[in-house]
């Protein structure tokens, strides 16, 4: 067995008023209490610095890049490397990313991988931007991470890290198959998401009811269909007067929930995730170079 101990640590809100200071501070709590209880990698969601930002309609540019991060580590963030490196424990974070490529400047809903090391090792940024781009002022709030960010650009690369193969994706990815597949097409064991998800859905309110039942499927049947394990972390409770759905999970390739948070707030949950037990799933139904028939998938990307 290949056993990774894993920590998905939830958070309560981050009101618009917290300071990154005190938002690492959280953070490095929940990491010492992961590590407290034998984690090799402590999860914390998207977006983990700063309140969920894209449910407001902001104009000025200055007023939004203050949401963003232009280095990682950056003064307020290091402290939670260093920790992460006396401690000897990973962690996974999402943040706003602002960087520089080729003269231009880009922005990203980013997510990385740090090793127990304090060192990078893993990086995405975000290709399903879900919501919209214009002011939509009869919403209650607005979900506006197509005006915020860019399609991500780095694919959806897997790292050799912890003893096995590890992803990451973030939030509305968690919904869409494809996320799952073109990792689990590169060998994934252990998926890492985090996720802010209102639980009232503007343009559809019939569907808020569902809100936790298809979190929940969707990660489900991304770790059984891909045979890994899916760690999916949430920031919960009431933002800014929006309320966000908890149910962090962790998350066996069988597709089983092995661990679950109870609340809304901060909130540490732990499994110690066997890698192997992917192996009866990758080597039998999931055998995808026995099973797989992508001469029939072409439609998926034709359009
Ligand atoms: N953050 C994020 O991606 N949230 C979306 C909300 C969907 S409704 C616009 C999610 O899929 O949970």
């Amino acid at each position: 067995s290949r056993i990774v101990t894993v920590g998905a640590a939830q958070l309560g809100p981050i009101q618009r008023a917290h300071s990154r200071t005190d938002v690492v501070r959280r953070l490095i709590d929940l990491m010492r209490r992961a590590r407290a209880m034998g984690c090799d990698l402590v999860a914390f969601p998207e977006l983990g610095l700063t309140t969920f930002f894209p449910r407001w309609w902001m104009e000025d540019q200055a007023e939004v890049d203050a949401f963003f991060e232009r280095e990682m580590p950056g003064p307020e963030t290091r402290p939670l490397f260093e920790e992460a490196a006396r401690l000897g424990i990973g962690f996974t974070i999402g943040y706003a990313e602002l960087t520089v490529e080729d003269g231009r400047t880009r922005h990203f809903n980013t997510s990385i991988l740090v090793d127990k090391a304090g060192r990078i090792v893993g990086k995405y940024r975000k290709i399903h931007l879900p919501g919209h781009a214009g002011h939509e002022p009869w919403r209650a709030f607005q979900h506006l991470e197509k005006r915020y960010f860019e399609v991500g650009n780095l694919g959806w690369p897997v790292s050799r890290a912890f003893g096995g193969i590890m992803g990451l994706c973030i939030c509305n990815d968690r919904r869409w198959p494809e996320t799952y597949r073109v990792m689990g097409m590169q060998g994934v064991e252990m998926v890492l998401l985090g996720y802010n998800t209102p639980e009232h859905h503007p343009p559809a309110p019939e569907q808020d009811h569902l809100a936790e039942f298809h979190n929940h499927l969707s990660m489900q049947a991304g770790a059984y269909q891909n045979s890994t394990w899916v760690v999916g972390v949430a920031k919960a409770g009431v933002e800014e007067g929006c309320m966000l759905i908890g149910g962090t999970a962790i998350i066996a390739p069988s597709g089983e929930i092995v661990a679950k948070a109870l609340g809304r707030d901060d909130e540490l949950i732990v499994a110690a995730c066997d890698l192997d037990h992917a192996v009866s799933y990758k080597t039998t139904i999931f055998n995808f170079a026995a099973h797989r028939r992508p001469e029939a998938y072409g439609l998926i990307t034709e359009r």
